[in-house]
């Protein structure tokens, strides 16, 4: 949490001004509970349907034990009762902890076991998985089903039919856990305040431009902080606009989409981006996308020339954007003039995000020349959940959060992403964090040693390539094999590697450790001999 002095002039600033989620919702259910709030599919959900459905959800959650500070598991897709369990969850002031539909029993055993959570929300059956299966994983949490629930509590039977009489989570306390991308072992969870939280999403709302005539289009996961915040869902809320779902971010569900629900702003990551603009680039004559006004980018590096088709293919503005859960965001601004929107990657939301660039000693590095970027501000946390350990190696002293990320600062402000010094790799967005892969294939018998690194790609801008030490005596495991293992240990199909190279040592570095740079350097020669 923050020292007092910086809470203090956050909240002069204005920036924290004591306002919750159950008040977001409550003040705009009361200003025009008439108005669409979400659409998903063929069901439409007024603000004040949604206001009274959170509140009756709170109740029935409240009746199997969910208390205020408890922490619930919750793994939804693009659907509508996502944001009845978000609300009833603010309402009684239990902490929703907020995995992605990609997760597996691995992940959701960990998210539950670290949080020691009370209930695990999820969904039936989402993309050909079977989510109830992950109940086994989830216990001694309570399994709670939107869907079919099978033997686990159905979601549908917890609306209760009277609102509960409760008291009130006050702003300065933590709302929710986000999940880190993260380059350790063990993915990190991030506490965020209400205060600190809808700080940055009425800010986002203002850059973005929303107001009560947008409509968002969330394509992307709503859990994932770019959609649930940046602004996202909670923006559009905010502004009174209207939240349309995508149950799939495929060209075929979102074009027509945006053509049918009119929708003004979408937020894409660059390989999705891609396969939009090349979707709408192949038809003769496609949707009609004229009420689009923005797509937002952002996730991983937007590459200039793909930058440059999206206002010619799509009719709309580009508006790149480069964030993080754990807080930062920055933005190109609507009114930029292009040569910004196409090579930078915007500039931070608040006056008060504080932004250094480093070198390996933590000195300033020279104006405009690259380094690792260390930041602090009214929306950027000051630790991770349950991580005291991390927490002092991730956080200067004095509070900067490492991002791991190398960038430049231009004369006019704004952030070029150059690279990044962390042990992640970004695959179309999705955060990998090496340390956590190679836990998982030191557990197959075959395996001696195990080093995860990106290899470039293309299409999705990373994939990830496991370099793997043979155990002595033993056949040397083969891809298929490794993916199987760990797919059978439940982790997420995004993490399990794409390509497989087998050495008998690895490089090291000067001090003894495996020498991730060298095994890049080897793996462009092989792609290049
Ligand atoms: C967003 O959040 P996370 O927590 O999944 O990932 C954060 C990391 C950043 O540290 C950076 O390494 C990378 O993702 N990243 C970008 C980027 N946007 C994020 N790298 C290059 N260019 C960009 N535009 O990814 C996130 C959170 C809120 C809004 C947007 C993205």
């Amino acid at each position: 949490m923050w020292p007092e002095e910086f809470a203090r002039r956050y909240r002069e600033q204005g920036y924290w001004t004591g306002q919750t989620f159950d008040d977001l919702l409550r003040s705009r259910s009361d200003a025009h509970p008439d108005r669409i709030a979400v659409v998903d599919g063929e069901r439409r959900v007024t603000y004040g349907e949604l206001r009274d459905r959170a509140l009756r959800l709170a109740g029935g959650l409240h009746r199997i034990g969910v208390r205020r500070g408890d922490r619930v598991v919750v793994q939804l897709p693009n659907r509508a009762e996502y944001f009845d369990v978000v609300f009833a969850l603010f309402r009684l002031g239990a902490l929703p902890v907020f995995a992605l539909p990609a997760h597996r029993a691995a992940e959701i055993g960990y998210f539950c076991a670290h949080t020691e959570a009370v209930a695990f929300i999820t969904t039936d059956v989402h993309e050909g998985f079977d989510h109830r299966t992950l109940a086994a994983a989830a216990a001694p949490a309570t399994t709670i089903v939107a869907g079919a629930p099978g033997i686990h509590i159905g979601l549908s039977t917890l609306y209760e039919s009277a609102y509960p009489d409760l008291g009130l989570p006050s702003a300065g306390e933590v709302a929710f856990l986000q999940l880190s991308g993260g380059s350790t072992g063990l993915p990190k969870l991030i506490p965020r305040t209400h205060d600190d939280y809808l700080y940055s999403v009425r800010a986002s709302a203002e850059i973005c431009g929303l107001t009560a005539d947008s409509v968002y289009l969330a394509a992307l996961p709503v859990a994932h902080n770019f959609t649930m915040s940046s602004p996202g869902v909670l923006g559009a809320l905010h502004a009174g606009g209207r939240i349309v779902l995508a149950r799939r971010p495929d060209p075929a569900t979102v074009l027509p989409l945006i053509a049918a629900e009119r929708v003004t702003i979408t937020a894409a990551v660059p390989p999705l981006a891609l396969l939009w603009l090349d979707a709408v680039a192949a038809m003769a004559s496609g949707p009609d996308l004229s009420s689009l006004e923005v797509l937002q980018v952002g996730g991983a590096k937007l590459g200039s020339t793909v930058a440059a088709r999206v206002a010619p293919t799509l009719g709309c503005r580009l508006q790149q954007v480069f964030g993080m859960a754990e807080g930062l965001v920055n933005y190109t601004r609507l009114d930029d003039p292009d040569e910004v929107v196409l090579h930078t990657q915007g500039r931070p939301i608040s006056p008060d995000d504080e932004i250094r660039i480093v070198d390996d000693e933590d000195r300033p590095v020279p104006p405009g020349a690259a380094g690792q970027l260390l930041t602090r501000g009214p929306y950027t946390i000051r630790g991770y959940y349950r991580a005291a350990a991390h927490n002092r190696e991730a956080f200067t002293a004095d509070g900067f959060y490492r991002t791991g990320d190398v960038v430049r600062r231009r004369d006019d402000g704004y952030l070029v992403v150059e690279g990044r010094a962390k042990d992640q790799i970004n695959r179309g967005g999705e955060k990998i964090a090496a340390e956590e892969v190679e836990n998982h294939l030191l557990t197959h018998p075959a395996v001696h040693d195990a080093a995860v690194v990106a290899v470039p790609d293309a299409y999705l801008g990373e994939r990830t390539c496991a370099f793997v030490v043979p155990r002595a005596g033993q056949d040397p495991p083969t891809l298929p094999a490794l993916r199987r293992h760990l797919h059978e240990r439940g982790l997420a199909a995004y993490k399990i590697p794409d390509r497989l190279q087998v050495l008998d040592a690895f490089p090291v570095t000067g001090v003894g450790k495996t020498s991730r740079r060298e095994l890049r350097a080897a793996l462009r020669a092989l792609q290049k001999g």
